[in-house]
């Protein structure tokens, strides 16, 4: 079987919460999830399997037909967020157009929450939800064997549709131990191509240890799923044979990395017994954090942690069930800085009921705090999400707008933000001010300065820097 893994250009991306060029600017990571799915499809087999990452690889999309033109295909795997629905499509349309026998199977957070609209799409022959390591190497083995039903049937979290039957599971696809899954399967890429504008190194490499976030945080799509983890021997295997390679600069993309504060000790340690030399970035909880911890991660290496503080406004906090307040906010961004670890702060504007004022309050609130790197997004509630749930039963949203899309997606869909008292361009304007505000700060920009690395890198901040002060519709390019 040729199975080939496709991460499309991101031409088509719904711009959201967050400034388009701010995002472009910021650098290209591994796409963790299909580079999981591919170690275990590969391990499972023992066959070979392909790579393209649009992406990294700078392709368009004359590039990618070329590509996909030229390699036999016969299953063409895509991950598919719910912002880069079109540009799946798109790419699953060159692989029909090419190879017309070809399986289009898509997995990842939009088919889990999807799993009918986006199987019934006219491109996809399959979709899997949950963790797809397992179900995929089942599925291409069913493919192979000639698509028996009942063979089909018992591949946890497959759905299709089909002339005649359509099939949309109800359970999700379940990884195991994740000890004992492969690493990721990044020989099939070359780390070189990914770097972060924000990273410690010209080549960032992400890693997962845990999965899942049992906090409520409403605007997250993570909310009350369990906790799952691996142990440190088996992160720091993967961060040694990473720095074997000469990389040292890490991002763990654990959704809270510290729920289980005294693994994250032991990862640590483990780091600085192995004597691995390396700089890592986590996300946390304000309150999943203590000094103790906070000593040791120094120790291993941690040079920034990435920290959800919303806003400044209990009352939104509340709204949000972020369930910290504003004071343990402030004692963690001085114990961490104290520690000498940096951070970066998300923030939020425009959560319903706020006023003019509370946003100005956030913007004062992040000034206070000092982190090193600061994100106001417009709250926009996400696909499924209970705030999404909430706002449309409140009727603030009028209708199920994402259920629209999911069922006909179509270019040029804009992502809404529904606030009741502001509109969108007013929303913008005031994020923008925000932004402004931060990171014209002389404190900002000459520990910025410090920072540059090459020429490139001078090049692509100097392009952002101006993008942030230049009104949000007048931006330019990032180099
Ligand atoms: C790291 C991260 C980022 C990074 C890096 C992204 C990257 N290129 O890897 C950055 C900061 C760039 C980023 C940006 C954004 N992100 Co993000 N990100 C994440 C995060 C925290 C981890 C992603 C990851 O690597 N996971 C590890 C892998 C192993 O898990 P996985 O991808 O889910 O893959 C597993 C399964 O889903 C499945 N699977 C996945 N793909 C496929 C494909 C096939 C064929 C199969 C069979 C199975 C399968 O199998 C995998 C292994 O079990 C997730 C949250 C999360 N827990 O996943 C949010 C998340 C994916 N991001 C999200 C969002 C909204 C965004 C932004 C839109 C945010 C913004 N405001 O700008 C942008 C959009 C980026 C884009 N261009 O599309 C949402 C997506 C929601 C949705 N409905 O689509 C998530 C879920 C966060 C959240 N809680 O809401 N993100
Ligand atoms: S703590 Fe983070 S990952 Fe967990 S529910 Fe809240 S926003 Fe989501």
């Amino acid at each position: 079987m040729n199975v080939v893994f496709i991460s499309p250009p991101e031409t088509h991306s719904i711009e959201n919460s967050l400034p388009e060029q701010i995002q472009q600017g910021a650098g290209v990571y591994p796409k963790l999830g299909l580079l999981y799915v591919a170690a275990y499809y590969e391990h499972a087999t023992g066959l070979k399997s392909d790579f393209i990452d649009a992406p990294a690889l700078g392709m368009d999309y004359v590039r990618l037909e070329e590509e996909i033109r030229k390699r036999p295909i016969d299953v063409a795997a895509i991950s598919v967020l719910t912002f880069n629905l079109i540009d799946s499509c798109k790419a699953a349309d060159l692989v029909k157009k090419h190879h017309p026998k070809a399986k289009v199977v898509f997995g990842g957070h939009h088919a889990n929450y999807y799993p009918a609209e986006t199987s019934r799409l006219p491109q996809v022959d399959y979709v899997l939800t949950g963790d797809g390591e397992i179900s995929f190497a089942m599925l291409v083995e069913a493919i192979d064997g000639g698509e028996k039903r009942e063979e089909l049937s018992r591949i946890p979290g497959v759905s299709w549709v089909d002339p005649f039957q359509e099939n949309v599971s109800e359970t999700k696809g379940e990884a195991g131990e994740l000890d004992a899954l492969p690493f990721p399967a990044r020989h099939l890429i070359s780390l070189r191509n990914y770097n972060n504008l924000i990273g410690a190194s010209d080549v960032t490499a992400t890693i997962q240890s845990s999965r899942g976030c049992p906090f409520a945080c409403t605007f997250c799509d993570i909310r009350r799923t369990e906790f799952r983890y691996r142990s440190p021997d088996n992160v720091v295997d993967e961060v040694e044979a990473l720095a074997d390679q000469g990389i040292d600069d890490f991002f763990f993309v654990d959704d809270t990395i510290t729920i289980r504060k005294k693994r994250v000790h032991e990862i640590c340690r483990e780091i600085v017994r192995r004597g691995l030399k390396v700089n890592f970035k986590v996300s946390s909880r304000v309150d999943c954090i203590n000094e103790d911890l906070l000593r040791d991660l120094k120790k291993a290496g941690c040079y920034r942690i990435h920290y959800g503080v919303e806003s400044a406004s209990e009352k939104s906090l509340e709204y949000m069930e972020k369930g910290i307040t504003t004071d343990l906010v402030r004692k963690v961004f001085k114990q961490t800085h104290k520690a000498g670890i940096g951070t970066y702060a998300y923030m939020m504007i425009g959560i319903p009921g706020e006023t003019r004022e509370d946003m100005e309050k956030t913007f004062d609130f992040a000034a206070e705090l000092n982190p090193d790197y600061c994100q106001f997004s417009i709250c926009t509630p996400y696909p499924k999400t209970e705030l999404y749930n909430r706002m449309l039963r409140d009727g603030i949203i009028p209708f199920d707008y994402w259920q629209e899309f999911a069922e006909r997606p179509y270019e040029g869909f804009k992502v809404k933000f529904w606030n009741p008292d502001f509109e969108e361009e007013e929303l913008r304007e005031i994020q923008q001010h925000g932004l402004r505000r931060f990171y014209s700060r002389p404190r900002f920009i000459l520990r910025e300065l410090t920072r540059v690395r090459t020429l490139k890198d001078l090049r692509r901040k100097t392009a952002m820097g101006v993008n942030l002060l230049l009104p949000w519709k007048k931006r330019i390019a990032a180099a």
